[in-house]
Order: C-alpha cells, then sequence, then structure tokens
C-alpha cells in the first residue's frame, strides 16, 4: 500500500468520524415530544427540566402539592431548595434530590406556605439561569373552589 493511499484512507476515516459526530449532535434528543415517565397523581405537578431551565420556572401551589420535578434532558440535573446567593455562602437547604439521570424523576411535597426558591447546582447550571420559584398558598385552593362555583 502506497503511502499517498494510506494517507487517504486515514482521511477518509477522519470525515466519517467527524460526519458521525455531528450528526450524533444534531440528534441529541432535547426532550421536545413528552416523555411519558411521569404521570401525575392528583395533588401532583410536575416541573420539567428541559433545555437546562426548570418549565415553568415558577409554579403556584397549594399547601400539600406534590411536585414531581422531571428530567426530560440528556444531562444530568439535581433539585436545591435554595437561593443562588444561598448557596454561594452554604446557607442550609430546604432539600437537596439527588443527581437525576435523563427521565429520573424526583418528588417533593411542599406543606408550608411560602415561596421556595430551586435551583440545580449541578455543572453550574444554577449560574447559567436555571433556578425557579415554588410559591405555596392557600389562594390557589381558594381560586381554584371560586372558579368552580362559577362553573
Ligand atoms: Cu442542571
Amino acid at each position: 500500500m502506497g503511502r499517498f493511499r494510506q494517507k487517504f484512507i486515514w482521511l477518509s476515516l477522519g470525515i466519517v468520524i467527524i460526519a458521525a459526530a455531528v450528526i450524533a449532535i444534531g440528534g441529541i434528543d432535547w426532550g421536545e415530544p413528552s416523555i411519558d415517565v411521569a404521570i401525575a397523581a392528583p395533588g401532583e405537578v410536575i416541573v420539567e427540566m428541559r433545555r437546562m431551565r426548570f418549565v415553568p420556572e415558577e409554579i403556584r401551589i397549594a399547601p400539600g402539592t406534590t411536585v414531581v420535578f422531571v428530567n426530560v434532558d440528556p444531562m444530568e440535573h439535581n433539585v436545591v431548595q435554595t437561593t443562588v446567593a444561598g448557596l454561594a455562602a452554604r446557607e442550609p437547604e430546604g432539600f437537596r434530590s439527588p443527581s437525576l439521570r435523563p427521565r429520573e424523576t424526583f418528588r417533593y411535597t411542599f406543606t408550608e406556605e411560602g415561596i421556595f426558591p430551586i435551583l440545580c447546582d449541578i455543572g453550574g447550571h444554577h449560574l447559567a439561569g436555571m433556578v425557579g420559584n415554588v410559591i405555596v398558598t392557600a389562594d390557589v385552593e381558594q381560586q381554584a373552589e371560586h372558579a368552580d362555583s362559577h362553573v
């Protein structure tokens, strides 16, 4: 085999590998179609971890509601109940989920009223905007009842 021919084969192989990598990256499943990993039971609300965001970023729920955090991204995320400043200052955290692999879920039941900031601190995602708020208020129940009474 000539030296030129050998070089050509390696070059071709390199192009094929690069092309495959480009196709693979382009084909990353960002979770656009809803993944049926989590079916919310009554009294549960789903917050997706999608494209390095909590979706929705802010939710209002009644006390006693369980939030099901669902990782629909192709990377790991977690949920930590703290603020960006609180995390930096190592303040006590309300709760911390384990590291959630793609399609894994974490459930937390919010029993007390208040505003609960959440974030993902894996890979510095919180610094890239992966933060949110869970607002727990009995007003949600009253609003729901009010809406029901006018049906
Ligand atoms: Cu994350």
